[in-house]
């Protein structure tokens, strides 16, 4: 699901973004894509033989987070955390002590990618997924990841797991993930990386015309689906929950703030005193691993003291649904 990355024109920063020649961002695409299944050549649904690999500043690594807690993945599929603040190593399991993952080894990302292949020249990214087993990558297709999560893995859910992909709404989960992804959790990153002005626009626009259609949704539904949560609302909310704290300042989404939308924000405060939401958001991981992540953006390294985040817990209105 993820772009047609074009090989021509692409230019390497600090950041390491992949830049057209118009200075659009194009995402790379993932590397390790085998699904989960039980197909010959799948990846076996087993318990305790893989391990996630994230740091919570990441949306795409969070909402993996927040499904294992939704439907008690986290009982069998181990975590490893790195430092929300990237180094110019990649991904540092500093908060590990001794600086390494305990169970991999590792010190830095990009070395368990090394291992898995040694010609891989792309950005080490999480979420990854390794095999304990192999000590190999097997997976980083995050856009794929929760659906694996929440289908092939149903054997080891919690028991009252909710469904997050119920089977006659998937047509209409996986349109919805689509736009949410090009034009909101991937449209805040193409307006935050462009390198021209014209991209950049061009993003902002697109982002804030879907988020007031958003807006406009949720003011007929408690969740995208009714009163249900799905997975097109774990991949909003990620998104969200960063934006008036980084996205905002930091990849200029300045239209207006989250909380200038009454029903967008309304929903993210009702997710996020949510359990396995608003308990896998770290704010500070969010903000220290955006404002302080780019040297070049921030050669002082300041860390922004605003916003007030004690309204997350204020009164949400979503129980009018
Ligand atoms: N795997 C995807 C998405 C995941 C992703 O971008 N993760 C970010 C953190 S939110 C990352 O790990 N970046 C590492 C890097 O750019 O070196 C990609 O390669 O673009």
């Amino acid at each position: 699901m993820t772009e047609k990355i074009s090989t021509q024109n692409i230019s390497t920063s600090e950041l390491t973004k992949e830049i057209t020649s118009t200075g659009a961002f194009v995402r790379q695409g993932n590397r390790f894509t085998t699904p989960f299944g039980s197909k010959e050549g799948e990846l076996p649904v087993e318990t305790n033989r893989y391990r996630l690999l994230w740091a919570p500043i990441c949306p795409w690594a969070h909402r993996q987070k927040i499904v294992f807690h939704l439907l008690g993945l986290d009982e069998v599929i181990s975590t490893g955390t790195a430092n929300p603040v990237r180094t110019s190593k990649g991904w540092e399991f500093s908060l590990d002590e001794g600086g390494v993952d305990p169970v991999l080894g590792i010190r830095y990302l990009p070395e368990i990618y090394a291992l898995t292949d040694p010609d891989y020249d792309g950005r080490a990214t999480v979420p990854t997924i390794v095999d304990i087993t192999t000590k190999k990558v097997v997976n980083n297709d995050y856009f794929n990841l929760t659906i694996y999560w929440e289908t092939v893995w149903k054997p080891f859910h919690k028991e009252n797991a909710p469904d997050l992909y119920p089977e006659h709404l998937r047509k209409e989960i996986d349109e919805l993930n689509n736009v949410i992804f090009h034009e909101v959790n991937n449209g805040v990153y193409k307006a935050g990386f462009a390198t021209s002005q014209e991209e950049y626009e061009k993003a902002y626009d697109v982002l804030f015309k879907r988020l007031d259609l958003l807006e406009d949704r949720l003011s007929r539904s408690r969740y995208l689906f009714g009163n249900q949560i799905t997975d097109s609302d774990v991949r909003l909310y990620v998104t969200l929950a960063r934006f008036d704290i980084a996205y905002y300042m930091v990849f200029r989404t300045n239209r207006n703030r989250l909380i200038d939308f009454p029903n967008l924000w309304n929903y993210a405060k009702d997710l996020y005193q949510t359990p396995a939401f608003g308990d896998t958001t770290d704010f500070d991981a969010i903000k220290r691993g955006y404002h302080l992540g780019s040297h070049s953006e921030n050669p002082y390294q300041i860390l922004a003291k605003g916003p007030d985040l004690s309204n997350w817990n204020e009164p949400h209105d979503r129980a009018r649904f």
